[in-house]
């Protein structure tokens, strides 16, 4: 079976070269993402092409990864340089590129490169001279090493670097790098805005999509190794023999790419699936049913990666369904999966129905006191904020806290509180923002980054998750600009001490030129974004004012859900006298959870800044702000800052049209100018509500909502997306 799949492969690579040409002359729709290769300026392509004339790729037959290494580097460097680089067995003359580990070249291995350090995904990229002739080696331990190596050649290129005297060493910093698909066996995707899921789940595993392959290779071009298939709020059936060989398809297509395939797991299955009538930890026969299970998985995937379980989490089964809790409810998996490698990313997104807590405190609550209980081959995975991907948060406080237990970072890559996919949001700077926060866990410099990292605590097993932002449509996620955030996701997941404009600069060099008024004015558009959803949605730390269920649009009225925690009410707790949730230790005492000298900021209203000011305190309207304004006119001016903000974006875009090609300009312009009016409905609605709550004036020169409140509160969208 397994080889036949292999041909099967083979054949669609080939359909997909032979698609590829034909793509070259098609309009610029976004499919290509970052695998662009148009032709480079001439002056840049002159300078490249003596140093690229020859490929040099020693091979087995059996290795599908080098095949790949060999397609994508012909495809990219013929296509950036217009010439195609011949293929040769041996050095033979100046300008060759060798891609090869010291295994499957004499000449590599005369070279002695220091690869040790390198590890398994590392490589090393380096200008030198062979037996006399001039040219560049791609070298590391592993030809998945070659494959990133190749990749980051091909971005050299794209971004118009120079490869004379080029030395780069590199290898990942954090091991497990995967997207999580929130996509259902119906193809709907749970809070998926670009289309329906990539998944063809009803048609694997017979007719293999193209995408798949380009999904690899996009993923791979950016370190992603792992890629969890199926919706956390999981369907039982993902595990019936019947989608497994479905899932082993998609394992198979990924395989040369070095990515792996994990399934979000249901903790009920031995009850849904296996006919047990519980699904006990405990019970030998829920054991003995999860162990089968694992071994029948690897029959299918021999490289099965593992689970990823949301338990006892809105609704969803788990442990403490049976008095056990969330360590037990891993390990039991854990033990399943060791025999065959396999490990278990147990989420901590958790709150409880009735838990009068602080919901910022629950996951903590929870899971610290466990610490020490975990198997080794589990992995905690946290949200990057203790709610729930807000456009802003403080770190979660779990990082730091749980030294014997790795934990793993889940960032949101889809943009279900940003405005969707039609918003311009660049999460570069969110996701700097949580990873270069310091915990103080043991001492100061204790990043997040070193958390999850695993340098912090000494952790071997590291991971980082991006719930994906990919659908059917036909740019992939949406909108030129969310293309961005996968691949930024991609990027810091290699290397988290990454800053979000240099990548930033990076893609828009590779997804549009290097001509500089389009990158000044590009990087100052995706630099400003986020902070510009933040103004307009959630400003001074606010949170949660989204509207419900959908969290389409504002909602900071609503207050009559069943779930206290459901209600924005909950989170903002305005009234005539103020606004904030007090989470000092007069209030919920969430700061306690932080590391002293972060709950000692966090706690004084002087030192915790603007950012997060309402996320952990209540203050009156007339709080003085450091600007001069009162807390009121702070807020309002944040919410007509955000409004501007939304409004320059647009501006910005049209000063580029002549820079960027018909399609993407004129979609990214539309969407822009969605967000510029939603910003305002945002920024009208949340004064409008505001203001009847703090009978407060505006302050002079804020002009007054458009429409009184009662109307924003009757508006309706029973049929927005990934809901
Ligand atoms: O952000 C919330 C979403 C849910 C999601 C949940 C989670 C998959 O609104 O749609 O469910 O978080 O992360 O489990």
């Amino acid at each position: 079976m397994y080889s036949d799949v292999f041909s099967l492969t083979r054949i669609l690579l080939l359909f997909t070269l032979l698609l590829g040409a034909a793509t070259a002359a098609r309009a610029e729709d976004g499919y290509d993402l970052w695998l662009r290769y148009p032709p480079l300026e001439k002056d840049i392509r002159d300078q490249y092409r003596p140093q690229l004339q020859r490929l040099v790729i020693p091979k087995s037959e059996q290795s599908p990864t080098l095949k790949a290494i060999e397609r994508e580097l012909v495809r990219g460097v013929g296509g950036l340089l217009e010439r195609r680089p011949v293929i040769e067995e041996r050095i033979s003359d100046d300008g060759f590129v060798l891609v090869a580990t010291p295994q499957s070249s004499r000449d590599v291995r005369a070279q002695n490169f220091p690869l040790k350090s390198l590890g398994e995904e590392g490589y090393l990229i380096r200008a030198t001279t062979i037996r006399g002739h001039k040219g560049t080696v791609v070298t590391a331990n592993s030809e998945r090493g070659l494959l990133y190596g190749s990749f980051h050649l091909l971005r050299l290129l794209q971004t118009r670097s120079a490869l004379e005297g080029v030395n780069i060493e590199t290898r990942p910093q954090i091991g497990l790098r995967v997207l999580n698909h929130w996509d259902n066996l119906d193809r709907s995707v749970e809070r998926g805005y670009a289309g329906q899921s990539i998944w063809d789940w009803w048609n694997l595993p017979d007719i293999l999509d193209r995408r798949y392959i380009d999904y690899a290779r996009a993923n791979a071009a950016i370190g992603v190794n792992g890629t969890v298939l199926n919706n956390v709020n999981a369907s039982a059936d993902s595990l019936t023999p019947r989608y497994l060989a479905k899932a082993a398809a998609l394992a198979d297509v990924f395989r040369p790419y070095g990515i792996r395939v994990y399934l979000s797991a249901r903790f009920s299955a031995p009850v849904e699936i296996g006919g047990l009538d519980t699904a006990d930890p405990k019970s030998p026969a829920v054991q003995r049913w999860w162990n089968e299970k694992a071994e029948e998985i690897y029959r299918y995937i021999p490289d099965f990666g593992g689970f990823l379980v949301k338990a006892n989490s809105e609704g969803q089964p788990g442990p403490q369904d049976y008095g056990r809790n969330h360590a037990e409810g891993a390990n039991l998996l854990a033990r399943a999966l060791k025999p065959h490698g396999g490990v278990v990313m147990w989420r901590a997104f958790v709150y409880q129905q009735d838990n009068p807590e602080d919901r910022a405190k629950q996951a903590y609550s929870d899971f610290v006191p466990l610490d020490g209980q975990f198997d080794d081959n589990v992995i905690v995975q946290v949200k990057n904020g203790p709610i729930d991907f807000q456009p802003r948060e403080p770190f979660h406080p779990m990082f730091g806290a749980m030294p014997k237990t790795p934990l793993m970072m889940e960032f949101q890559i889809t943009k279900e509180y940003l405005g969707f996919a039609s918003h311009l949001a660049y999460l570069g700077p969110m996701y700097e923002e949580v990873l270069r926060a310091d915990t103080f866990a043991a001492g100061p410099g204790s990043t997040v980054a070193k958390v999850i990292d695993g340098s912090l605590h000494g952790h071997r097993l590291t991971g980082i998750a991006g719930v994906a932002n990919i659908g059917s449509d036909r740019d992939w996620s949406g909108s030129t600009f969310n293309q961005a955030n996968w691949y930024v996701f991609g990027r810091m997941a290699w290397d988290p001490r990454l800053g979000a404009e240099e990548v930033a600069r990076d893609w828009l060099k590779i997804t549009f030129s290097d001509n500089p008024v389009l990158l000044e004015t590009g990087l100052d558009m995706m630099l400003a974004s986020r902070q510009a959803v933040v103004d307009y949605m959630t400003p001074l730390g606010l949170a949660h004012l989204m509207a419900t269920g959908h969290h389409y649009g504002p909602g900071p009225w609503v207050s009559d859900l069943a779930r206290p925690e459901w209600n924005p009410a909950y989170y903002h707790r305005a009234d005539k006298y103020g606004i904030g949730f007090d989470r000092t230790r007069e209030g919920s005492n969430a700061v306690a959870q932080y590391a002293s000298a972060v709950a000692a900021r966090f706690a004084s209203r002087n030192d915790v800044g603007d950012d997060l000011l309402l996320w952990f305190h209540h203050l009156p309207w007339d709080h003085p702000m450091p600007s001069g304004r009162d807390l009121w006119q702070e807020l309002v001016h944040r919410y007509d800052r955000g409004v501007a903000a939304a409004q320059a974006l647009q501006n910005q875009w049209q000063s580029l049209e002549p820079l960027i090609d018909p399609e993407r300009f004129d979609k990214t312009a539309r969407l822009l100018a969605v967000q510029a009016r939603e910003a305002k409905w945002w920024r009208d609605a949340s004064i409008a509500y505001f203001q009847s709550v703090s009978k407060r004036e505006l302050p002079r020169g804020s002009a007054k909502p458009e429409h009184s409140l009662a109307y924003y509160q009757q508006l309706q969208f029973p049929w927005a997306p990934g809901h």
